[in-house]
């Protein structure tokens, strides 16, 4: 998108969907002046952010994601809410296709007045998934959306990611999935906030006994509960549960305090990434790389005297 294009912060306050969408396209552009007008919006709009709920939502492909997430989002929205989906899909970068699945799932949230839903692929991520997403998050704050649900799959580290830009992460499951707790990244498992047993109507008697499993292995303080996302059984309670919390947390001052901390490991998500993608394309660096990885192959160089020579390469200084 040519930068003189980008929406201004009026528009995207006044709740006008195409320009949050093209929002959005903007901060996901990698061309430096789009990056250098999206800078500049989200600066003009970050005063309009903050007041949303934020979840992230995750599970392997199947366990009903979609579904869960189009059920809650219609409870949230009866709930008299604004609803913003964002779904981080990382297969499609790599592959072309799509792990998350059928888009138009969401049928009914999608066509509902209070609610956007945005595909949010994870191409051309230089700044990385969670840059992007969590600046996407606050452009649909912005836009007026009280509630803002960002979906990944259980793949690679992009719920852990989600984790560090969501005030509750649910991790989604199926009856059957306490069997299985041994196998399960244990990372992820203490990322959760909540542990959400889907498709409960399948086998209700597993589903309880799964909820349990997951509330004796989860870290302090996260908790399960059963649903039928299909059914609609125990979504609006769980809305109301969710809503409750995250009052309960406010007051608390812990939703700030997550915020704080969260945003500042971003600052250092970013700057690592800043740094290495000039450390790989510093002339300098590049030059010496080859023969560095050589020294190091052949036993001729420790790793860190070649990290160390490289640092200095990329400092302006000489070699060794
Ligand atoms: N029986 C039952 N099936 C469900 C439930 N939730 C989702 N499904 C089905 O599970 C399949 C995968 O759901 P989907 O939402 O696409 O999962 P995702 O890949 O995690 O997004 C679909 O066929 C859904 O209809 C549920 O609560 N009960
Ligand atoms: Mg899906």
């Amino acid at each position: 998108m040519s930068p003189d294009r980008a929406p201004t912060a009026e528009t995207l306050r006044s709740g006008n969907r195409r320009a949050l969408a093209r929002a959005i396209t903007l901060i996901e552009s990698t061309n430096a002046a789009a990056r250098e007008a999206a800078d500049e919006l989200l600066a003009a709009v970050l005063p309009m952010t903050g007041q949303a709920i934020r979840l992230g939502v995750s599970g392997s492909p199947g366990a009903g994601k979609s579904t869960f997430i189009e059920a809650l989002g219609l409870a949230a929205i009866a709930a008299g809410h604004r609803v913003a989906v964002l779904a981080i899909d990382p297969s499609s970068a790599v592959s072309g296709g799509s792990i998350l699945g059928d888009k138009t799932r969401m049928e009914r949230l999608s066509v509902d007045a209070s609610a956007y839903i945005r595909p949010s692929p994870s191409s051309g991520s230089l700044g990385g998934v969670g840059e992007h997403t969590r600046e996407a998050v606050l452009l649909c704050e912005a836009a007026g959306y009280d509630v803002v649900i960002v979906e990944t799959v259980g793949v690679g580290q992009s719920e852990i990611a989600v984790a560090g830009m969501t005030d509750l992460f649910i991790l989604l499951q199926l009856p059957n999935a306490g069997d299985d707790l041994q196998a399960m990244k244990r990372g992820i498992v203490e990322c959760a906030d909540l542990f959400v047993v889907n498709k409960a109507d399948l086998d209700p008697v597993a589903a309880d006994r799964a909820a349990r499993q997951f509330e004796s292995c989860g870290r302090a303080g996260s908790s399960a509960r059963t649903v039928s996302a299909l059914r609609g059984d125990g979504v609006a309670a769980l809305w109301a549960e969710i809503e409750m919390r995250f009052r309960e947390a406010s007051t608390r001052g812990e939703i700030a305090e997550r915020r704080r901390g969260q945003i500042r490991d971003a600052l250092w998500a970013s700057i690592r990434t800043g740094l290495m993608r000039e450390f790989r394309a510093e002339p300098r660096v590049t030059a010496a790389l080859a023969a560095a990885l050589d020294d190091l192959e052949t036993g001729r160089a420790a790793p860190g005297a070649a990290a160390r020579g490289l640092l200095r390469l990329f400092r302006g200084g000489e070699d060794q």
